[in-house]
């Protein structure tokens, strides 16, 4: 069958979809280029069913039809981040096993290396792109896999999450509905584009409702609000680390700058924040800047939004609401039976939004949920007076640094391959700017020479850019329990707090 978001962007027709570097985009332009799109990718055959197609493309229209392409050709969509490092990239195409790999030609050189290893055609979005036939394209499984995104766990490299084209509906239909998306709405979007975030939260549900997204290709503060101030975005969501420049830059700005820019925004009717506890300070500065309470939400690659605000009616600063439509929510306790309002539990979910799974990892799918089908977040909260409090993790060795999310072990385990590290511990210290920050006590080789400044060099190479370690401290030895097993708290307390102002 034709796929709901697509049946919708017929009905949406000559409305304004994206709005991008690239130009202006109505919904029957994006129809018409995914189809030749899906054509290309297509190349003769009537369904690529459910082969993997990577794709390494800049965030904006080419991004935007690319994905849809991928979609309405019958294969499962594998967004890349454009800020990894090709050892990053590779353990995607590596997992995934795609068909084909399509890169914007000012990255293709990040991906042409593992594309060639693997005898994989790479095609670049201007070829993609270009004027060419259309085919009838193929009925689409709604229970069929439509995305992969990469996310890290407690154990190994990141695995990719399975979300179905019906996953998607149920996380789009469930924001819309309580977000209250309507077709003259108009989003500004940076967050990167394979994250569930961007991809879902602002993207998809712009164009499941005829609304128009309008993209810019990386965030920069100034740019943000130089949008806003023109009063036309209507929504705008982010994490909090950016709300948190976003308030730097107004106030390094001119008074007459603040003014349109408060103004601007205050024009907006809803924003949103999450990925990331809100710091109430960061709440309560953005409220007195722009006169809106952020609405904040909570969410996972795995599940899509779970809990969340009102759209009417109280934001409660420092907590994360209800549960969001269609969504089924339980506090569970370490006997595994759930826990009255007041007493902290394992934030579990279930219904049609949650992923089918791990890519080809059955075990660690099946260790996620529990016999009766919900699945573990991980992350444990309180109900107090009707309303969710996150309280934090059950795993210290998961980090969230600027909405991303991180493993500890995957980090150590990089480091420990440098010549000159003997053993090591990464532990996430809480930080005003990054919420957490990533930093790393490192035991030397006597024998070899170390600086922290090349080990974080030698990370980089091997690791996206937000889990290199931000301090390295040298130690002699690492903090251990009893047990003599390291101690993550003690660890942390070796580096210095950084106070919130
Ligand atoms: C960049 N850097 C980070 C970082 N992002 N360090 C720690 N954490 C991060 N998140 C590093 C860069 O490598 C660089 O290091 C330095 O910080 C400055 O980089 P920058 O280029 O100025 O950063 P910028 O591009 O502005 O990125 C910051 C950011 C970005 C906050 C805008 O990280 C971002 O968009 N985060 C959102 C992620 C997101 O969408 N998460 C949602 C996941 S889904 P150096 O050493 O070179 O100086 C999810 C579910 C849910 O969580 O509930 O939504
Ligand atoms: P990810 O795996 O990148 O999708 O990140 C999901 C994680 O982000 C969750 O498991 C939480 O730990 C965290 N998270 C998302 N939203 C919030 C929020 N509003 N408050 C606190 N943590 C959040």
């Amino acid at each position: 069958m034709t796929l709901p978001l697509v049946e919708r962007a017929r009905d949406a027709g000559a409305r304004q979809a994206i709005l991008a570097p690239e130009g202006a985009f109505t919904y029957a332009q994006l129809l018409e280029s995914s189809a030749r799109a899906a054509t290309r990718l297509l190349a003769g055959r009537d369904h690529l069913e459910g082969a993997r197609v990577c794709f390494l493309v800049t965030p904006g229209w080419d991004y935007v039809v690319t994905q849809w392409a991928i979609w309405r050709a019958g294969g499962i969509a594998v967004p890349m981040a454009v800020s990894h490092p090709p050892a990053e990239l590779a353990h995607v195409v590596d997992d995934t096993e795609p068909d084909a790999v399509v890169a914007s030609p000012d990255l293709l050189d990040r991906v042409a290396g593992v594309a060639r290893r693997r005898g994989l055609p790479v095609l670049q979005t201007p070829a993609l792109l270009a004027d060419g036939p259309v085919q009838t394209l193929p009925d689409v499984d709604r229970e069929g896999p439509a995305l992969i995104l990469y996310t890290s766990g407690t154990t190994g490299r990141p695995k990719g999450a399975v979300l179905t084209h019906a996953n998607l509906a149920a996380q789009v239909s469930s924001l819309s509905e309580a977000w209250g998306w309507r077709d003259d709405d108009h989003i500004l979007l940076h967050l990167p584009l394979h994250h569930v975030h961007g991809i879902v939260n602002v993207l998809t549900c712009a164009l499941w409702n005829g609304a128009l997204c309008q993209i810019l290709p990386r965030f920069r503060p100034v740019d943000v609000w130089e949008r806003l101030a023109l009063g036309e975005v209507t929504l705008y969501m982010a994490v909090p680390t950016v709300y948190r420049r976003l308030i730097d830059a107004w106030e390094g700005a001119t008074s007459a700058d603040r003014d349109v820019w408060s103004a601007g925004a205050a024009a907006c009717r809803l924003m949103v924040s999450g990925s990331a506890a809100l710091p109430v300070p960061t709440l309560e500065r953005w409220e007195r800047i722009t006169g809106h309470r952020l609405l904040e939400r909570y969410g996972m690659t795995e599940i899509g939004m779970a809990l969340s605000n009102p759209l009417h009616g109280e934001r409660r600063p420092g907590y994360v609401g209800t549960p969001l439509p269609g969504v089924e929510v339980r506090l569970v306790g370490e006997e595994g039976v759930p826990v009255p309002d007041g007493l902290p539990g394992e934030i579990q979910v279930r219904g049609p939004t949650v992923f089918r799974g791990y890519w080809r990892r059955p075990e660690e799918t099946a260790a996620a949920f529990t016999p009766d089908g919900w699945f573990r977040t991980g992350d444990v909260a309180v109900v107090e007076d009707g309303a969710c409090r996150i309280l934090g993790r059950t795993s210290v060795d998961i980090l969230k640094t600027g909405g991303e999310k991180i493993s500890a072990l995957e980090v150590e385990d990089v480091l420990r391959t440098h010549p000159a590290v003997v053993d090591c511990a990464v532990v996430g210290v809480p930080d005003a700017h990054w919420g957490e920050r990533v930093c790393a006590a490192v035991i030397r080789d006597p024998r070899e020479a170390l600086d922290p400044g090349e080990l974080r060099a030698f990370a980089r190479e091997r690791l996206a850019p937000y889990k290199v370690p931000k301090d390295v401290l040298l130690v002699d030895e690492l903090p251990r329990n009893a047990m003599g097993k390291v101690s993550k708290p003690a660890v942390r307390e070796l580096f210095q707090e950084v106070e919130t102002p």
